[in-house]
């Protein structure tokens, strides 16, 4: 294989100051210090399930709330997944997983086109997950999907607990954006009929 796909990416505010180094090619070892320590277990998923190697530190001004340190994030990690990604020549580009995960079960789908397009059916019934707000987790996969150039579908077949459901959402995702970065040996150059993405 080729060498791996590393990148570190910063952004600094006067909300929030983000660092984030991802490797696509890791095993799913990760050190995540967002100050959210819900978000930091939804992270962890992400990167374990999805094979990445990822560690992000952010210095949030959570004493306002939990919503720029989310979003801000999502900016980063997904600046980090279009840098990491460059220009896919190889890659599968496509993925998609269904995570069951008890009584949630979550389909994410994603296309690396290079055309950001977001679309989100989790319905959560509580106000927060420890102390990360439930509305947070589509400002974060928003940020996401629009910061990696990605078409990013996540839809909520079933489910109760709104841990389940969200943490069955950052699995479905890390697994689904893993076969889509994955490389295919039958693939020569990049996988488009316009021959760019
Ligand atoms: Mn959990």
């Amino acid at each position: 294989m080729a060498e791996p796909r590393i990148v570190t990416c910063s952004r600094e505010t006067k909300e929030t100051g983000i660092t984030v180094t991802l490797n696509l090619d890791g095993s799913g070892k990760n050190e995540i210090n967002s100050g959210i320590g819900f978000f930091d277990h939804m992270l962890d998923g992400f990167a374990r399930h999805g094979f990445f190697d990822l560690s992000l530190t952010c210095k949030g001004d959570l004493h306002v709330d939990d919503h720029h340190t989310i979003e801000d994030c999502g900016i980063v990690l997904g600046t980090a997944i279009k840098e990491a990604i460059g220009d896919k020549a190889g890659i599968t580009r496509f993925g998609h997983f269904i995570l069951p995960m008890d009584d949630a079960l979550i389909l994410s789908a994603v296309d690396l086109s290079g055309r950001p397009y977001f679309s989100y059916d989790l319905q959560f019934t509580g106000e927060k997950c420890g102390e990360m707000e439930t509305q947070m987790c589509r400002e974060f996969f928003y940020a996401v999907s629009y910061s990696a150039a990605m078409n990013l579908h996540l839809k909520q077949i079933s489910g109760i607990n709104d841990h389940h459901i969200m943490e069955g959402a950052f699995k479905a995702f890390g697994k689904a954006l893993d076969m889509a970065t994955s490389f295919d040996a039958r693939i020569n150059g990049v996988l488009s009929t316009k021959g760019s993405l």
